[in-house]
C-alpha cells in the first residue's frame, strides 16, 4: 500500500482492522438490545450523544495535536467559528449521517444482523453511484460487473431469509420495513460518505477540524431527530429510559466507528472502507451463530460468497492503458509485445 501520505501502511491495516471488528460488534450488540424484551431505549438520543462524545473526542485529539488547550482553541476559533462558510459545507452530511444512524437502529429492530450486515453491502454500489456522479471516477467493465453480481449475492441472502421466515424455529427476522430502511441507509452512507471524502480531499483543512465541523452539526441535526421524534416519550419517561451498559458500550463503539470510519477515508478511500466491512459480514455470519442459534443454509452461503467476489472483483485495478509499440520497425500490438 502506499504510504505517501505521512502514515504506514501497518497503521492503514491497523485502521481498517478495528473499524472491521467494531462494526460487527457494533452491529450485533444493536441487534441483541433491540429484539430483547423490556424497555427500550429511544435510537435518537444514543444518536446524540454519540455526536457529542466524537466532538469531545476530537476536541481531545486536536488538543493533543497543538500540544494544549489554546492551540487548539485558535486552531478551531480561526476554522471553525471565523471561516462559517467553509463550517457550514459539513452540515449537509452531518444530517444524513444523523438520518442514516436513526435508520440502522430501525432496521435492526425488523431484521436479523447477518442479513443486515449483508444486504447492507449494497452501498458499495451506491458509493460507486455518487463516485461516479460526484467524484467523475470511471469504473471499469470488471467493476461493473462486480455490481451486478453483488446484487445476485443480496438477492439470494433475501430469499433465504424471507423463506427462513415461514420458519418458527430459525428465529430469523425479516421484515420488508427494515429492507427499505436498509435501502435509505445504504443511499445515505454513499452519498454522506462520498461528499465527506470530496470536501476532506479537495482542501488543506486538518481531518479534525473536518471532524469537529461535522459533529457541531451532527449534534443539532442528532438534537433535532430527538425533539421532532422522541419529546413526548422524553418528557413522560426521560432522556435515559432503557438505558443500560449495554446501551453506553453502543455509544462507545459507534463513536470508535466513525471517528475511524474519517480515518480510513483520509488514509483510504470509500472503496476500501466497503471492503473492509465486507470482511465483517463473514464475521458476524459466524457470531450470529454462537449467539443467536442462527442457521445459515446453501443461498445463504451462495449468496454471502457471490458478494465476497463481488468486492474482490470490483477491487481489482484498472490495467494502465496498454499503447501499441514499434519493435524493428513493424507497429505490434500489445499483446504481440515482448
Ligand atoms: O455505514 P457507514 O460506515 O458508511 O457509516 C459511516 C459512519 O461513520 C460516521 N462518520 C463518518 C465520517 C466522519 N468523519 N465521522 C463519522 O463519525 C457516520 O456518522 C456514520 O455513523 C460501513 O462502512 O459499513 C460503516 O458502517 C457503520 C455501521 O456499521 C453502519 O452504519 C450501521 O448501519 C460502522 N459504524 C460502526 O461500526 C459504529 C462504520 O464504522 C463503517
Amino acid at each position: 500500500m502506499a504510504s505517501g501520505d505521512g502514515v504506514s501502511s501497518g497503521f492503514k491495516i491497523y485502521a481498517l482492522l478495528v473499524l472491521t471488528l467494531n462494526a460487527t460488534f457494533y452491529i450485533l450488540l444493536v441487534r441483541f438490545t433491540r429484539a430483547r424484551d423490556g424497555q427500550q431505549y429511544l435510537s435518537t438520543t444514543t444518536v446524540l450523544l454519540t455526536e457529542c462524545s466524537k466532538l469531545c473526542i476530537s476536541l481531545c485529539v486536536l488538543m493533543k495535536t497543538h500540544k494544549g488547550p489554546v492551540g487548539m482553541v485558535k486552531d478551531v476559533y480561526k476554522n471553525v467559528i471565523c471561516d462559517m462558510q467553509d463550517t457550514f459545507k459539513m452540515a449537509v452530511p452531518s444530517v444524513i449521517y444523523a438520518i442514516q444512524n436513526n435508520l440502522a437502529f430501525y432496521a435492526l429492530t425488523y431484521i436479523d444482523a447477518a442479513t443486515y450486515q449483508v444486504t447492507y453491502q449494497l452501498k458499495i454500489i451506491t458509493t460507486a453511484m455518487f463516485m461516479v456522479l460526484m467524484l467523475g471516477k470511471q469504473l471499469s467493465r470488471t467493476q461493473w460487473m462486480a455490481i451486478v453480481l453483488l446484487f445476485f449475492g443480496v438477492a439470494l441472502v433475501q430469499l433465504e431469509s424471507i423463506e427462513n421466515k415461514e420458519d418458527p424455529s430459525q428465529q430469523v427476522k425479516f421484515d420488508v420495513r427494515g429492507l427499505v430502511a436498509i435501502l435509505l441507509s445504504c443511499l445515505c452512507s454513499g452519498f454522506a460518505g462520498v461528499y465527506f471524502e470530496k470536501i476532506l480531499k479537495g482542501s488543506e483543512t486538518s481531518l479534525w477540524i473536518r471532524n469537529i465541523q461535522l459533529y457541531v452539526f451532527g449534534i443539532a441535526s442528532a438534537g433535532t431527530g430527538v425533539i421532532l421524534k422522541d419529546l413526548p416519550a422524553i418528557m413522560s419517561n426521560g432522556f435515559f429510559q432503557g438505558y443500560d451498559r449495554y446501551v453506553f458500550l453502543i455509544i462507545g463503539m459507534a463513536s470508535i466507528g466513525g471517528l475511524y470510519t474519517s480515518i480510513v477515508v483520509k488514509y483510504l478511500d470509500n472503496i476500501i472502507k466497503g471492503f473492509s466491512t465486507a470482511i465483517s459480514i463473514i464475521l458476524a455470519a459466524l457470531l450470529s451463530v454462537y449467539f443467536f442459534g442462527k442457521h445459515f443454509g446453501i443461498l445463504f452461503l451462495l449468496g454471502t460468497s457471490l458478494v465476497l467476489a463481488a468486492v474482490y472483483l470490483y477491487s481489482i485495478p484498472k490495467k494502465p492503458e496498454q499503447k501499441s509499440s514499434i519493435v524493428n520497425g513493424t507497429l505490434m500490438r500489445p499483446k504481440e509485445v515482448v
